[in-house]
Formats: C-alpha cells, sequence, structure tokens
C-alpha cells in the first residue's frame, strides 16, 4: 500500500476535492492531516473522507504545529496503517497528483531506490511556473543545503517526495524535526546517516506551479534560511542522528 500524506493548514479555499478523490485509486491511499485550521479544512477533509472511506483518511491535530510536524504525524500514522511506500504532497497541488504518481513509480521500478524527490528543474518542453524571486531564493537555499549535507541535491523543498518504508525512515521520523520549514533537509540528513546517496534519486517534474493562496511569510522564509545552516552544521557533526 503507498500512503501520501497532505498536509493541510488553512486550506479551506485551495482544496480541490475533485483531483484528490481521483487520486485516491488502485493502491494509492491518501492521510489527509488538518493541522488545527481555523477555517473549514477539517471539515471539507472529513466529507472528502466520506465519499472514499476505503482510501482516504483524515488526522486532526488538535492544534497547528506546523508542516514539519503535520508530516511527520501523518507519516508516522501511514507507517502504522502498514504502508510499504509513503510520500508527502503540498495540499495546493502545485505539484500535481500524476506527478507524484510518476515519484511513487520510480520505487516501484527501481528496487534500489529509497528516497525519490521532485526536483523543479525548469527546461524546455516542461511546465514549470514559478516566479524569478522564489526560484532564485530557492537556487541559494538548495545550495545551502547541498553544502551542508554534502551531496549533490538541487532541490530540497519542493513539497512532493516518496519513501520507501526501511528501519531508516523509521528511525528519521522517530524524533520530532527542530526546523518548522527546513526539515526536509533535516530529514534527508537523517537518512544520510544510514541510507547510502545512490539510493536517493531526484526526478525532475514535468509539470510545476506556484499555487497562490499560501501561508509561508517572509519571516519563515528568512528563518528556513538560518535553520538550513545550523542543520548543515549539526549534520557535518553528526550531531543530528
Ligand atoms: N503555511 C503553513 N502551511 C502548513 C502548516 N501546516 C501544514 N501546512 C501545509 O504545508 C503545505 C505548504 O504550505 P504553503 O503555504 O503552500 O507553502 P509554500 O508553497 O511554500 O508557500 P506559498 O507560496 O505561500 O504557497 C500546505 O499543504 C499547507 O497546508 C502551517 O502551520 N503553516
Ligand atoms: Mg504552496
Amino acid at each position: 500500500m503507498r500512503v501520501v500524506v497532505i498536509p493541510c493548514f488553512n486550506e479551506g479555499a485551495r482544496l480541490d476535492d475533485r483531483a484528490l478523490l481521483a487520486f485516491a485509486v488502485d493502491d494509492v491511499h491518501l492521510l489527509l492531516v488538518d493541522d488545527g485550521s481555523g477555517d473549514d479544512t477539517l471539515a471539507r477533509l472529513q466529507a472528502l473522507a466520506a465519499l472514499a472511506p476505503t482510501h482516504i483518511e483524515v488526522l486532526a491535530l488538535p492544534r497547528n504545529q506546523g508542516k514539519a510536524e503535520a508530516v511527520r504525524r501523518g507519516l508516522l500514522q501511514a507507517l502504522e496503517i502498514g504502508a510499504d511506500v509513503v510520500a508527502y504532497l503540498d495540499a495546493d497541488l502545485s505539484t500535481p497528483t500524476t506527478e507524484m504518481t510518476r515519484l511513487l513509480d520510480v520505487l516501484v521500478a527501481q528496487p534500489a531506490v529509497e528516497v525519490v524527490l521532485g526536483a523543479r528543474v525548469a527546461l524546455l518542453g516542461r511546465q514549470l511556473e514559478r516566479s524569478q524571486l522564489r526560484h532564485y531564493l530557492g537556487r541559494i537555499f538548495a545550495s545551502a543545503a547541498a553544502t551542508g549535507l554534502g551531496v549533490a541535491v538541487y532541490d530540497t523543498q519542493c513539497g512532493a517526495k516518496a519513501f520507501r518504508v526501511t528501519p531508516s525512515l523509521r528511525r528519521a521520523l522517530a524524533r520530532p524535526f527542530t526546523s518548522r520549514w527546513a526539515f526536509d533537509v533535516e530529514l534527508l540528513g537523517r537518512l544520510l546517516h544510514t541510507v547510502p546517496v545512490d539510493a536517493f534519486e531526484e526526478v525532475p517534474l514535468l509539470q510545476w506551479r506556484d499555487v497562490k493562496g499560501g501561508s509561508l511569510r517572509p519571516w519563515s522564509m528568512a528563518r528556513a534560511g538560518l535553520d538550513v545552516l545550523v542543520i548543515g552544521a549539526r549534520h557535518r557533526l553528526k550531531l543530528d542522528r
């Protein structure tokens, strides 16, 4: 079973019920995590789960804890219900579900791969719609992350990642992340202590778009930038095991 965790915080206006329902078929299950939203997100998620009770489950966190903890709690629950592949995906579907499917399929097609990361690389023939400013900020962030982790990762912040369920993954999720927004880097760092670098695969996305209405503020971005430096230093000193 493949379980895709979708963290949702005040997503009432952005949720695409139809796309999510169409995605939750066959062995793809959705675990929708309400991160203590103040709007109608939880009711919307519950209504969606009622339409496909065998394929969609809701985890309601009683108060807002941030994307890092919402994803971690979702992934832990996915492990508990017996998933052999888990993933996470942003609720705004900036990465469309068809692209998430492609990431999941890599784990089926390539048994040696354990971690699949969506990478936003603008190439001719691909549909990548991203503001210039965000692109360049993202490049600086990813370069800092790659230096800190000591591996040539191109895009750490794409909200679409998939993992084979292994003891290494369980261990990497056992403790809360220290960073609210740079947690993807923290997770990769924890995994890199035991998973060989060739078991990581970045997959350039064919489609990705900036979806307005998110709540990531400039202050959070600056904080994430600071966090990535600390995470890199801790990783090199092996303090993040
Ligand atoms: N902002 C925010 N998002 C959260 C939180 N908890 C879970 N999320 C989810 O994390 C995902 C990414 O959030 P976004 O606000 O879209 O962040 P972003 O795409 O980096 O930034 P935007 O360009 O503003 O959309 C979404 O699925 C959110 O619902 C939280 O506490 N704050
Ligand atoms: Mg977004």
